[in-house]
């Protein structure tokens, strides 16, 4: 759809994405007074000239209109087993990717098209990866959401998922069965591209998840029944951790002198995670997929499914270095048995061995998104009234005290064998109400809503992620939105793919209409969009068929899934609360998102 650039002038490029934005509202700006290299007639990218990548794309590329065209395919195999480990001592059942945990980074360059094998090899669980964040351009059916994009597959059974990587930065995938991801079925994802402030070496993602040593589905089939959040046992800060039972701290390496690329991010259930590295502050550079002007602070703070990329200038004596890791400080987030030791290494080259001596700040808590965010690519969203999406809480006595999480009254629940997909097939527009499926017909339109949550909620923020998109935060604050247009953020409003919904509190976002498919929104605790919060837009489905073509995958998937499901007497779809009103029935809960 786009002309190549011959020439590998970054100028030429900003010049022709200028004319290709006059197709769409962006308003794409010039490089403002921010030291970079964008404009070097040689755009290539190297530890003095990040801003540069090559063949006329540079970090001022709106990624949304334009991304290279590498010709190159990187491809993983991902067999999910069932296995004991002990990731902070406390040895338990876990469900993981290739026999480690975190599973392996899926590594690939900005504009690669990335083919992933996963083999589900459990016994007892179906499985499916979503890419967390991945715009999955004209790729639905690859967006791994189980009830809606694709049935889940069955034991024994593969599904390839191939996807083009338009954007850059970083992310993780994870299970996107029932509460699956809490076991371990996550790892992380990065896709090399051009960054807004230099760097000399790239460290990689150190993932963050709270953790529990009860087998995950008995925690949330618990917690659908509680008075309110259960107690995390720990935090894993990249796989590791110690505990009274043993376990050990996870160590990085830093290089003397050299400025490091370190990849955040929160991969975890419920608990934000406030983040610091004792003597060194971060230079964001990033947030979610977005780059960022960058900025410097002391820590910063990951809701679930959140990322933030930062710089460590390695510039302190040789030594140890403590990162500090702390929670929203569980009355907002839910309480962490080992909250006030959460910790890694970080170690010089030359460092002496030895736990570090350092002193850090001490982290601030509370659960809330940075807000010292920018986007590098400016974009300008037209001024609308956003439609409502009401959040309320109910907890039914009569149901063992079910708690739901209800938008405009209607909590989520999916069901495995028929998945949305399958309705746009067939052309079929009646959807089960409790599918909560949004129809969005007009293509390359502005979409506005706002999620407000109820005064009378329980006190809990929430983490709201949407699939196929990043999204532009217009506004949030707590209370009720007054609806007043003119308190939007609409000039180069924060862009991102997960953003906080503020305890009781409003959330106003704006996405465009530029990509057809089932796209699951949600809350990302596990526990709350088990609990129902979450809907889909269902955008353009007369365009979804023709832009993802072959279906062939999706049917075949479908077929074992439900000979799988129909195989076992009075299947167990997990403890939703609602198999109280439906106790034997093919509607699953839709579970985690993510
Ligand atoms: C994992 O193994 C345990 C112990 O054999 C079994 O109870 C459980 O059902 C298995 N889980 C899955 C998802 O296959
Ligand atoms: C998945 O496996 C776990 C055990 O590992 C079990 O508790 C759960 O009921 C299974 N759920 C489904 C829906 O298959
Ligand atoms: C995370 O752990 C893996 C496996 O040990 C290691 O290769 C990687 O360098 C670690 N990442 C960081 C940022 O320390
Ligand atoms: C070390 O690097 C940080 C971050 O770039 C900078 O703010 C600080 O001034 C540097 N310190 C020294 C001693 O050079
Ligand atoms: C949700 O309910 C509100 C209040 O009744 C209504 O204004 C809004 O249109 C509804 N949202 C959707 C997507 O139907
Ligand atoms: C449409 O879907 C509904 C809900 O699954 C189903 O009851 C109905 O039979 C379907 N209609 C057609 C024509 O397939
Ligand atoms: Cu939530």
């Amino acid at each position: 759809m786009f002309t190549s650039i011959a020439t590998k002038a970054c100028l030429l490029a900003l010049l022709s994405q200028k004319v290709l934005s006059a197709a769409l509202p962006h308003v794409v700006a010039p490089l403002g007074s921010e030291t970079l290299d964008a404009r070097d007639s040689v755009c290539t990218n190297s530890p003095t000239t990040r801003s540069c990548w090559t063949n006329g794309y540079s970090v001022s590329t709106d990624m949304d209109e334009k991304y290279p065209n590498t010709g190159n395919t990187v491809s993983y195999n991902l067999e999910i087993t069932n296995t004991t480990l002990s990731p902070d001592g406390v040895s338990r059942d876990m469900l993981v990717i290739n026999g480690q945990y975190p599973g392996p980074v899926i590594t690939a360059n900005w504009g690669d098209t990335i083919s992933i094998t996963v083999k589900n090899s459990l016994e007892n669980n179906g499985t499916g990866i979503h890419w967390h964040g991945i715009r999955q351009l004209n790729s639905n059916q690859m967006d791994g959401t189980n009830g809606l994009t694709e049935c889940p597959i069955a034991p024994g059974q593969t599904k390839t998922y191939t996807f083009r990587a338009t954007q850059y930065g970083t992310s993780w995938y994870h299970s996107h069965y029932s509460v699956q991801y809490g076991d371990g079925v996550v790892g992380t994802i990065v896709i090399h591209g051009p960054a807004t402030s230099n760097y000399d070496l790239d460290l990689g993602p150190l993932p963050m998840t709270d953790w529990f040593h009860t087998p995950f589905f008995t925690v949330n089939a618990e917690a659908l029944h509680a008075g309110g959040p259960p107690t995390a046992d720990n935090v894993l800060i990249n796989g590791s951790m110690t505990s009274s039972a043993g376990g050990k701290y996870a160590t990085t390496t830093l290089t003397p002198g050299k400025k490091h690329l370190l990849r955040l991010a929160n991969t975890g259930i419920n608990n934000f995670l406030h983040v610091s590295l004792d003597g060194h502050p971060f230079t964001v550079i990033a947030s979610d997929f977005t780059p960022i002007v960058p900025y410097t602070t002391t820590s910063v703070v990951l809701a679930v499914g959140q990322r933030y990329d930062v710089i460590i200038n390695a510039n302190q004596t040789v030594g140890n270095y403590w990162l500090r890791v702390g929670t929203g400080g569980g009355q907002c987030d839910g309480p962490n048995a080992n909250a006030a030791n959460i910790r890694s290494i970080f170690s010089y080259v030359g460092a002496p061995s030895g736990n570090p001596t350092s002193n850090g700040i001490i982290l601030p808590t509370g659960c809330y998104d940075e807000t010292t965010v920018t986007p590098y690519v400016k974009t300008n969203v037209p001024s609308n009234t956003p439609t409502d999406l009401e959040i309320t809480f109910t907890q039914t006595a009569s149901q063992g005290n079910l708690v739901q999480w209800l938008i405009n009254s209607s909590a989520i629940l999916i069901n495995w064998e028929k998945p949305t997909l399958q309705y746009v097939i067939d052309g079929n527009t009646s959807y089960p109400k409790s599918d909560n499926v949004i129809t969005i017909g007009t293509a390359n339109t502005w979409q506005y809503w706002v999620i407000q949550s109820a005064a009378s909620n329980p006190e809990l923020p929430h983490p709201i992620h949407l699939h196929g998109h990043d999204f532009y935060v217009l506004g949030q604050g707590s209370g009720a939105w007054s609806g007043d247009l003119s308190t939007l953020s609409l000039t180069n409003p924060i862009r991102r793919d997960t953003a906080t919904l503020p305890a009781n509190g409003f959330l106003v976002l704006a996405f465009e209409s530029d990509n057809p498919g089932a796209w699951l929104m949600h809350c990302h605790i596990p526990f709350h969009i088990s609990a129902g919060l979450g809907l889909q837009f269902l955008e353009r489905p007369g365009d979804i068929l023709s832009s993802i073509g072959d279906l062939s995958g999706f049917k075949q998937g479908c077929s074992t899934w439900d000979s799988y499901e129909n195989s076992i007497s009075g299947f167990d779809m997990g403890d939703s609360g609602l198999k109280v009103r439906q106790p034997i029935s093919p509607r699953a809960p839709l579970i985690n998102a993510a």
